[in-house]
């Protein structure tokens, strides 16, 4: 057996998930998963907060005294990332200072701030073999470390690999880039990881609580996320794990089943948000788990949310997802015009293909939640028409069916970022990241957005999203009637939160 020789000289680590609460309570899945991996696998020892907040500046942080900090970050909060980076240079100058996420790993020649290095693609062994060889007098060990990306003062990034280096603006493709950096051969076998360690996170129990009624139909659960796999098959055209994973794979349903049954007893989790970008890869896994989940006496016990799409839904999925468990099934339907729709997916979908999926699983009494997109380039005003009729079939099929709706945006590494760069709509030297966001602050006013449809103005298309998610907000008649009550004591619990902070 591998003896392992502990270092005795303890590292403070802080973990960052900045804006974490702007949109919905959820476990920053990727740092928790670093935290594991480096309490299992490290040769030091270290001691790691993970901090899920929008409040930085808490003078408990600066407390801590990290000798790491690790700033996760997505497109549209790269710039809070980035101010995040400046404020900790300046409060603690000899930290070590890192990003990842999803952003920086398909967009690395955007690296700015005050950022020592960046992590690229998937963390776990880069982030290992950084808290291994950190020496608190020197910084530049890390520097051949596989899978980190340094920058200079001059916003330029050097690629070690031999290829010279990149200055931001001269790179248009991201594909290239990707292809540039020195990326990390990916973990083989996802079952090696140690399940993500949520329990450093500060106030897991306000996560765990926080409602959902969106995912799992009723709310006073006890939920949580679990991952199941890692990538995507498929190549949407606004979507970019394709980019960000490489390759598809998956844990076993052994694996997953341990999970489940961790967290059920550990926090007495009765609602479970798969948050797989496809949890439908392998039926086989799934009956496979099924049966485990049985063995340990855990169906029934448990509502699950999950992502699959709809050609591969047949009767014995259904049967399947059904005995699992599982209240709703998440799927890019896209557009109710199929031109649009197999423009954005890349790929044969179709109207049908989609109802018919959306109806069997309803047969089953599970629900579907239906994601849209508007805006894209060759979309027009018909074929926006005929997404607002989809959406009003999918609404009337199944009450528990819901629907979201969300602008067409270029999100790096994707195919409608080669298309905003190659119309001239990006310029990377002098962008504003919020713009890149797909959030439920939706953009009010055209100069909120980058504008990629040529058919319809941009205060059309903003104004049309608008009556339809003003139609989805309210809903069906008997919905609107149902959720009075939950409206009123939101309202309630709004007015008494203002009589509070008053005082
Ligand atoms: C589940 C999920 C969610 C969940 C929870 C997110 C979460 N747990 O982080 C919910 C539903 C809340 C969500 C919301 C949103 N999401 Co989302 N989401 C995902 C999804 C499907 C999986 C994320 C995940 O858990 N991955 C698994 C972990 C292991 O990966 P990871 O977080 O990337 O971390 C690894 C590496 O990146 C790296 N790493 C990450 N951080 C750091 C930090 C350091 C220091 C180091 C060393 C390494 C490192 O190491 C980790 C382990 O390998 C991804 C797609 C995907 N497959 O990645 C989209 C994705 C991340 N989401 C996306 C988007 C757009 C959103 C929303 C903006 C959508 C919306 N309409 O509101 C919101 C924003 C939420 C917010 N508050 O900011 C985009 C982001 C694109 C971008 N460039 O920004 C993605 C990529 C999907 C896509 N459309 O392409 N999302
Ligand atoms: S939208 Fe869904 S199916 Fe398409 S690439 Fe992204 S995760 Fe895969």
């Amino acid at each position: 057996m591998k003896r392992i020789c502990i270092l005795e000289d303890s590292l403070k680590i802080l973990l960052i998930n900045p804006e974490s609460k702007q949109t919905v309570n959820y476990f920053p899945t990727g740092l928790c998963y670093l935290s594991s991996y480096i309490k299992k696998f490290s040769v030091r020892k270290t001691d790691i907060k993970i901090h899920n907040s929008d409040e930085f500046e808490a003078k408990s942080l600066i407390e801590f005294i990290p000798d790491i900090i690790g700033i996760s970050s997505f497109t549209h909060n790269f710039h809070t990332s980035v101010n995040l980076s400046r404020y900790f240079r300046t409060a603690l100058p000899d930290s070590l200072i890192l990003l990842g996420g999803c952003h920086i790993s398909v967009l690395p020649e955007s690296l700015d701030g005050e950022f020592d290095y960046a992590v690229i693609g998937e963390g776990e062994h880069t982030f290992l073999d950084i808290i291994n060889n950190y020496s608190k007098n020197s910084k530049s060990t890390l520097e051949n470390i596989p899978g980190i990306s340094p920058r200079n003062n001059s916003n330029v990034i050097q690629m070690k690999n031999d290829v010279g280096s990149l200055t931001i603006g001269d790179v248009q493709h991201l594909t290239d880039v990707g292809n540039l950096i020195n990326r990390r051969g990916l973990i083989k076998d996802l079952d090696t990881i140690p399940f993500p360690d949520r329990e450093s996170i500060e106030d897991v129990e306000h996560i765990i609580k926080a409602e959902h009624p969106g995912w799992f139909g009723k709310t006073g659960l006890r939920s949580m996320q679990l991952t199941t796999s890692r990538g995507c098959p498929y190549k949407c055209i606004f979507c970019q794990p394709s980019v960000m994973w490489e390759k598809y794979r998956m844990n076993s349903p052994a694996y997953i089943a341990d999970e489940i049954e961790y967290i059920h007893k550990k926090f007495a989790i009765n609602a479970i948000l798969i948050e797989d970008d496809l949890f439908t890869g392998s039926k086989k896994r799934v009956i496979e788990l099924v049966e485990l989940l049985g063995k340990k006496d855990l169906l029934g016990k448990i509502i699950y949310y999950i992502a699959g799409r709809t050609s591969q839904i047949d009767e014995q999925w259904a049967e399947i997802l059904k005995s699992l468990g599982v209240f709703k099934v998440e799927f890019g339907i896209e557009s109710g015009s199929d031109k649009v729709a197999q423009y954005l997916k890349t790929g044969k979908t179709s109207t049908d293909v989609n109802k018919r999926a959306i109806s069997i699983l309803n047969a089953y009494g599970i629900g579907v939640f239906a994601s849209f997109i508007a805006g894209a380039p060759i979309e027009t005003k018909e074929d926006l028409n005929e997404t607002r009729n989809m959406i009003k079939w999918i609404k009337k099929n199944h009450s528990a069916n819901t629907c979201g709706l969300g602008i067409a945006t270029p999100l790096p590494a994707t195919g409608l970022w080669d298309y905003a760069v190659s119309e001239g709509l990006i310029d990377l030297k002098n962008i504003q990241w919020s713009k890149l966001s797909v959030l439920k602050n939706f953009p009010k006013r055209p100069d909120e957005f980058i504008h990629l449809n040529k058919n319809m103005p941009a205060d059309y298309l903003l104004n049309e999203i608008k009556k339809i998610n003003f139609y989805l907000k309210l809903g069906t008649p008997s919905e609107f009637i149902k959720a009075i009550p939950r409206r009123v004591n939101k309202l309630l619990k709004r007015i008494l939160k203002r009589i509070i902070s008053f005082f």
